[in-house]
């Protein structure tokens, strides 16, 4: 080894150091409030109306009352926020997105019955039309997908969205067991509510035995690319598409853990076998960088369903990269 490296090494990262300070406890205590992202936690900022004070709100969803298979996803919210030390860098964006946005976890949106999915969705709705007229910014964890449509009401009011959807299933269906609002048809459900622009919306890692039910995918002009189509393309062939339905629209980026291979995310209510790779996703994630993104979900986490933690924390670092996304989107204030 060279011995003149050897020495500017010791000088410069050998222990003690001439300027050493003292240690300071930064160690968060097991009694500390577990947050999403570790975020801020601001749990009555909806009930007490300060919402104002946030550029970016996470929040939790815990219903699942729309679930056609296997339910658990209520569980979301707890299971993101027992998960630790994802974030607070990115080193590809090179940011720290809560130094630069006001962020906080505002706790749960409020549910007043957990036996009525309509009166949920009522109630999310408005929650999430308090957050828009705040100029609050949501991140949500859910809850089954369904709770995308009252999330979608809310902020496509006054013009319909742009979409990045990653899904395993398009949720285009109509009813089921007379019923449209399940979390197999919340995108449908959108378009026809006029908060949802098809020709501005993408889909991808489409797969499975459900296809038959997309037809209103296609036929209202949504991009959907299946499995086969995300191998040919490649993940930056996937971001330039993507790039090119949204363009410079606000946009609003939902992913279902079960766009995931069921290796990765097993914990969730409709698992399809051959999805995306966690390190696919994080890259297209990271290539969406610079659109206008107003908001996101990460949904159908049902952690009973993985004894381990790999749906939990996989889901947790989607959050993060989507709250990037929305960190660097153009047109936000910065932190004041
Ligand atoms: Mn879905």
């Amino acid at each position: 080894m060279n011995p003149e490296l050897l020495q500017r090494l010791r000088a410069q990262f050998g222990w003690p150091t001439a300027d050493s300070t003292p240690v300071e406890n930064t160690q968060p205590g097991c009694a500390e409030p577990l947050t999403l992202l570790g975020a801020p936690a601001d749990y009555r900022a909806i009930e007490e109306g300060r919402l104002g004070a946030y550029d970016i709100g996470l929040i939790g969803a815990p219903m699942d009352l729309g679930v056609t298979n296997r339910p658990g996803a209520r569980f979301g919210p707890r299971a993101l926020r027992a998960i630790e030390r994802v974030g607070p860098f990115h080193h590809l964006h090179k940011i720290e997105p809560m130094r630069r946005r006001r962020v906080a976890d505002l706790g749960d949106a409020p549910m007043r019955s957990r036996y009525d999915l309509n009166l949920c969705h009522a109630d999310l709705e408005t929650t999430f039309a308090a957050l828009a007229a705040a100029g609050c910014r949501p991140l949500t964890v859910g809850g089954d997908h369904s709770i995308t449509l009252p999330i979608l009401k809310a902020l496509g009011r006054d013009a319909p969205l742009a979409l990045i959807h990653f899904d395993a299933h398009c949720d285009t269906e109509g009813p089921i067991d007379g019923k449209k609002f399940h979390h197999g048809g919340p995108f449908r459900e959108a378009v026809l509510a006029g908060v949802l622009d098809p020709e501005r919306t993408i889909q991808i890692g489409i797969r499975g035995a459900a296809e038959p039910c997309w037809e209103f995918s296609y036929a209202s002009g949504m991009t959907v690319l299946h499995m086969e189509d995300v191998d040919a393309l490649g993940v930056d062939g996937v971001v330039a598409r993507a790039r090119a339905v949204v363009g410079d629209a606000p946009v609003y980026v939902s992913f279902d853990v079960d766009v995931l291979d069921p290796s990765v995310t097993p914990g969730t209510g409709t698992p399809e076998a051959g999805g995306l790779s966690a390190r696919q996703a994080i890259a297209a994630l990271t290539g969406l960088a610079g659109l206008n993104v107003i908001g996101g979900d990460v949904v159908e986490v049902a952690p009973a369903y993985d004894p381990s933690i790999s749906t939990a924390l996989t889901a947790a670092q989607m959050l993060f990269e989507i709250l990037c996304l929305m960190t660097l989107a153009p047109d936000q204030p910065a932190k004041a």
